[in-house]
């Protein structure tokens, strides 16, 4: 087995959203800061990158944030050194002149293709499949973030599960983070929700459900792409972060886009998480609380196979009610029927769900990405 990486070059487009250079600025992070690797992050479009990481500045095509080089990717890609480990995410397409300089350098470096994240089976099977180049002397291994052990496992920080279980059980720690949103403290049976998703039919019924119901509920809604509809239920335009909204039993607060640390505390803090696209799903299940998934649509219909492959895997072993409780709220929160008795349904199993996000994690956090990174890179020739 060779020596362990001492550098990593991560290559990411921003497509749209968060969700790609969510996931690349969480391991970049975690390979420099947890592993001492020399990471220099390449970016298309840094003012995306500037809402997750606020120190950087977009007008900078070389900079250190968090002991992490974050580099423009120009399309006129400048002559460097090769990394050790080369991460493209999300099949990329690496510029033409870094390929050339790949396979000009000795020892070669570990090539892989960071791929987006499913719970479906046929991931077992393609995770570290190589792909040799058509005409050099390279190959690009698949590597698949993934929910078994058979895959990469999910991205998660060392010192995450014991930071959230030091937040989860201080209520004066929980109190000043209310306190720092402008939350005012929690009253008795209120239940705390966060929401973050994509535009969703299904959203005017889960609020009028809310809204309606017996329970004070507190709903925390960072702003972006749902925050016109909510606004609209309200009968505001718009909205912006610092609004609170309140009908009948439900109060609304518009919270800023924060850091992703940040972002996790909200998670914790909440009693039920809405969470979308790929890197804030795997954050909810690692705040040990129930979630629903507003899965990354796509046009062909796909993305509900991948929904169900998940469902299928989080509720497994559960009582049927449970499980059929998860399914239906997934499903109606995804273009499916009925959000509002689904939420119903959901909530009467919240114990069950709870237990069960709680064992989920555990079970889920021993298969760690990075390391798995490091090791594959390591028994790579
Ligand atoms: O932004 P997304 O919708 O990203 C999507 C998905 O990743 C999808 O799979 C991909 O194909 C598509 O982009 C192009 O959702 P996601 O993945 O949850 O990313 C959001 C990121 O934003 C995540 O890293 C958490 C972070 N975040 C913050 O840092 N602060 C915040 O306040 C919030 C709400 C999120």
């Amino acid at each position: 087995m060779k020596s362990a990486a001492t550098s990593c070059d991560i290559f990411c487009t921003v497509v749209d959203n968060y969700g790609d250079i969510g996931v690349c600025w969480r391991l970049a992070r975690q390979l420099a800061n947890e592993h001492g690797l020399q990471v220099r992050l390449w970016v298309d479009d840094l003012k995306s990158f500037g809402r997750l990481c606020p120190d950087a500045n977009a007008d900078h095509g070389r900079q250190i944030c968090r002991e992490v080089e974050v580099r423009r990717w120009p399309a006129d890609f400048p002559a460097v050194e090769p990394a050790d480990l080369v991460i493209e995410a999300f099949a990329c397409r690496l510029p033409e002149s870094y390929v050339q300089a790949m396979a000009a350098r000795e020892p070669g470096p570990v090539w892989v293709n960071l791929e987006y994240l499913s719970a479906e089976d046929w991931v077992d099977g393609s995770h570290g499949l190589p792909s040799p180049h058509p005409t050099l002397p390279l190959t690009r291994y698949f590597f698949f973030p993934g929910f078994t052990r058979q895959t990469g496992g999910l991205l998660l920080e060392h010192d995450l599960l014991a930071r959230r279980d030091a937040f989860q059980s201080d209520a004066a720690t929980q109190g000043r983070y209310w306190q720092s949103l402008g939350v005012p403290e929690r009253q008795p049976g209120e239940l705390r929700v966060s929401l973050f998703s994509y535009e969703n039919e299904a959203i005017e019924d889960l609020l009028r459900c809310w809204e309606r119901g017996d329970q004070l509920v507190t709903c925390l809604l960072p702003e972006g792409r749902s925050l016109p509809q909510v606004a609209a239920f309200f009968g505001y335009p718009g909205g912006k972060a610092g609004d609170v909204w309140q009908r009948g039993k439900l109060r609304v607060h518009v919270l800023p886009f924060v850091e992703q640390e940040r972002y996790d505390e909200l998670l914790w803090a909440c009693d039920v998480n809405f969470v979308r696209g790929e890197d804030s799903c795997v954050r909810a299940q690692w705040a040990d609380r129930p979630f629903i998934w507003h899965i990354y649509p796509q046009h062909d219909g796909v993305h509900l196979a991948k929904l169900e492959a998940l469902r299928l895997r989080y509720t497994e072993g559960l009582p049927p009610e449970a499980a059929l409780a998860v399914r239906n709220l997934w499903r109606a929160w995804n273009g499916g029927p009925d959000v509002a008795g689904s939420w119903l349904r959901f909530y009467s199993q919240y114990k069950v769900l709870e237990g069960r996000s709680r064992a989920w994690a555990q079970w889920l956090a021993s298969n760690n990405l990075a390391l798995n990174l490091l090791a594959f890179y390591r028994q790579t020739e």
